[in-house]
This record gives C-alpha cells, sequence and structure tokens, in this order.
C-alpha cells in the first residue's frame, strides 16, 4: 500500500493509524506547492484535487478521502481495533465525521486558506469555538472520543495539531487540552509527529529557498 501524504497534514492520521496497528506501507511525500512526487511526477495525476491523503491500494485502485482511507487501514488490521466495538460504529462514524466536516473543513480550511477574507477567518474562529466546546463537554473525564483508541482519535489529534499554527490557544478548552496532551504522549502520535514535523520543517525551508 502507497500513502501519498503531506508533512503535518491531515494524512498524518492515516500515519498515526498505521503505527497503532503496525501496519506497512510505502509513504510517498508530496511537495506542498508544486504537487511534485519523488519521483518528479505530478501529484495532480494521480489526484486532480492535489489532496492528500490518496492511498494505493495493493490491488492498485486509489482511494481517496481521509474517512474511507482510515476505515480502509482499520479493516485491514482488525487486531489493532482502531473502530472500536462493534456497537460504538455509529458513534465511531459520528466523530470522524465531525472531525472531518465540523473541524477539518469548517473551521481550518478557510484559516488556512490564503484566499480567505478577514470575515471568513473571524465566522471560521466563531465556529470553532462552538465545535470545541462539544468537544470539551464530550472528553471531560473521558480518555478518547470513545472507550478505546481509535481512527477518530488519531484524526482529532491530527487537526488539533493545527491550533498552534492558527494562534487557536486551546487553553480555553482544558478537557480538550488534556485529551490533546495525552495523545501527544502516545507513541505512535509522538513518532508520528516527530518524523513529520522534520519533514515539515525540510519543506518549508526547500520553499524558502
Ligand atoms: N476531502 C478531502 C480533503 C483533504 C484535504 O483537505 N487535504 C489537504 C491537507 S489537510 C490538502 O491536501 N490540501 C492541499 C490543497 O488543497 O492543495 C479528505 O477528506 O480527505
Amino acid at each position: 500500500m502507497d500513502l501519498y501524504f503531506a508533512p503535518l497534514a491531515c494524512s498524518m492520521a492515516t500515519r498515526i493509524a498505521l503505527y497503532e496497528a503496525g501496519g506497512a506501507a510505502t509513504f510517498i511525500q508530496v511537495e506542498g506547492k508544486t504537487k511534485r512526487l519523488p519521483d518528479d511526477g505530478d501529484f495532480r495525476d494521480v489526484n486532480p484535487l492535489g489532496q492528500v491523503p490518496v492511498i494505493r491500494t495493493d490491488q492498485g485502485p486509489l482511494l481517496t478521502e481521509n474517512s474511507a482511507i482510515l476505515q480502509y487501514v482499520a479493516r485491514r488490521h482488525p487486531e489493532a481495533k482502531l473502530l472500536g466495538r462493534d456497537d460504538e460504529l455509529p458513534w465511531l462514524q459520528q466523530w470522524v465525521s465531525f472531525v472531518s466536516t465540523e473541524v477539518h473543513k469548517g473551521v481550518f480550511t478557510p484559516l488556512f486558506d490564503a484566499a480567505s477574507s478577514e470575515e471568513t477567518k473571524g465566522a471560521a474562529l466563531r465556529r470553532a469555538a462552538s465545535r470545541l466546546d462539544v468537544l470539551e463537554k464530550h472528553l471531560a473525564g473521558r480518555e478518547y472520543l470513545l472507550d478505546s483508541f481509535t481512527i477518530a482519535d488519531a484524526y482529532l489529534t491530527t487537526v488539533l495539531n493545527w491550533c498552534r499554527a492558527v494562534s487557536l490557544d486551546l487553553n480555553r478548552w482544558p478537557a480538550v487540552m488534556d485529551y490533546f496532551r495525552r495523545m501527544q504522549a502516545r507513541p505512535s502520535v509522538a513518532r508520528a509527529m516527530q518524523e513529520e514535523g522534520e519533514l515539515y520543517v525540510a519543506d518549508q525551508a526547500r520553499q524558502a529557498a
């Protein structure tokens, strides 16, 4: 399986899931601005939208969309229980969708978009507060989004990591902050963040050169 990724992007959730499960993949880095691939190919030939993550399955077909990719990886490694218990599945899907649509796309995509107006960014920050309020209430007294670590935690942790890039102070949401600290201390997350952090710095340096 190949995973097309960009350092610290939402594709990091799949790396975390793979590390949790002890699963193997060939990681193919997409150059942030140019969309160049290590073999000098153009990533837009893989995904016309130029967005990561994409996986090429061992059977050949490509799979896009973080939510689908995370579920694919979890099903490939059932022993890691990354989907939680069977009776939790609707809530697993609820939280993966919440992170994807309400937080990733609803909050961070407009905040990261260089074309967003100040008004748009302000609206995204207001939206952030209500979404973080929901998480604060849910995570108070809980270790994970469900009863054990799942792909929803891999995705949420990846997305919360962007708060520092947009000056969103998580200390206003202490249960979310505690959760994020706990997740960062998890070996799979710590390893993914360390590795992708170094790749991110190198990518930025290349772009600035
Ligand atoms: N709908 C896609 C969106 C993925 C996405 O937003 N990827 C971002 C990184 S977090 C990206 O590749 N952005 C680069 C771009 O849009 O050019 C999914 O859920 O997987």
